[in-house]
């Protein structure tokens, strides 16, 4: 091949490549560009499966919906996904990480372009990310994070949008180590095991009390973020350790089971022992007007606009940050009465 032959060939060929790339460039959802239903994501050199079309028909695999903070989240991604005009594939993994695991697989089955996946636990739905990867199609985590030795953000998953929950564990330590003037006796009651906000909150609000002589914790047991569960747990314990002066529960709904257990075992929570938990639902807000419950840090379940955004940056070809944290309020007998009107 001649010099000039050769140079004609690579420029022909360099326009093609310019032109394909072009014909890849996404439109955000709802600029009424695209219409095609399925996946148009790639695996591009073992990075993020890229979106080469506007996404449209997007999952949104959920762990559970045994609580407000739960319904309130699917509720938000629900209206958000209606107001933007996308087909939303919701499945609910009714507690079970494996059956969220197969939901996930659904998902992938159907063709969906774009993945919004709860993580029930850590371990084994980081395994889910990596095979919707393979599959090429890209998953943004909300409000469980899932093990970063097995899938990492902006490589095998897109971000992870939520709190910081070692930040809220930390929060509730601080205001329990002030109600109780730093002396307490502590019942704890974690989240769901194997959970990254169970993790973490755990975590938060340990290296907070761990200077503090007077904060112990006399127990430390699951209650898997429900009411009865928490109940049942919380009526145990406290047969074993009738001197407790308190009780740190890492999600609202514990918190209240925790309460029904005191008043059951006749204590009068928040004079004998002094309850504080994360989340700040409605019915723990009118716990903290009854005097009940101390106070809750607020984790905001309210995730379909920035999740939607999320997406759309994406597919544009935004850089997207790995982690975008959401703030959270903070609910005490102080403000718990104006707050309720606006809480889930
Ligand atoms: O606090 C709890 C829910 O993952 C942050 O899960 C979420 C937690 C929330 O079941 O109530």
């Amino acid at each position: 091949m001649t010099q000039r032959r050769f140079i004609m060939l690579f420029s022909a060929l360099m326009l093609l490549a310019g032109l394909l790339a072009s014909c890849g460039t996404t439109t955000p959802s709802g600029s009424g560009g695209a219409t095609a239903p399925t996946a148009g994501g790639t695996a591009a050199g073992g990075g993020l499966p890229k979106l080469t079309k506007a996404p449209k028909k997007v999952g949104f695999a959920q762990t559970e919906s045994n609580n407000p903070w739960r319904l309130a989240q699917t509720a938000s991604m629900k209206a958000e996904a209606e107001k933007r005009g996308y087909e939303l594939v919701y499945t609910d993994a009714a507690g079970s990480a494996a059956k969220q695991v197969a939901d996930v697989d659904s998902m992938i089955a159907q063709k969906v372009d774009a993945i919004f996946l709860a993580p029930r636990e850590e371990k084994p739905l980081a395994q889910a990310v990596l095979k919707a990867k393979a599959a090429g199609i890209p998953v943004i985590l909300l409000d469980r994070n899932v093990d970063q030795t097995i899938a990492k953000p902006g490589e095998d998953f897109v971000t992870f949008i939520g709190s910081d929950f070692i930040e809220e564990g930390k929060r509730a330590a601080e205001w329990l180590i002030k109600a109780t003037n730093g002396t307490a006796k502590i019942i704890e009651l974690e989240g769901t095991t194997g959970s990254s906000p169970a993790n973490d909150r755990k975590k938060g609000f340990d290296d907070r009390i761990k200077s503090e002589a007077g904060m112990q914790i006399l127990a430390s047991q699951t209650g898997d973020f429900a009411r009865d569960k928490g109940r049942q747990v919380m009526e145990t314990l406290l047969q074993a350790h009738p001197d407790v002066t308190a009780v740190y529960a890492h999600n609202d709904e514990m918190a209240i089971g925790a309460i029904a257990a005191l008043e059951a075992a006749g204590k009068v929570p928040g004079k004998d022992v002094i309850v504080v938990s994360i989340d700040g639902e409605k019915d723990a807000l009118q716990a903290i007007i009854d005097g009940k419950l101390g106070a809750s840090v607020e984790c905001n379940p309210r995730f379909g606009p920035s999740a939607f955004d999320t997406l759309e940056k994406y597919a544009k070809g935004e850089q997207i940050a790995t982690k975008i944290i959401n703030p959270d309020n903070f609910y005490d007998a102080s403000n718990a009465k104006d707050s309720i009107a606006g809480s889930y």
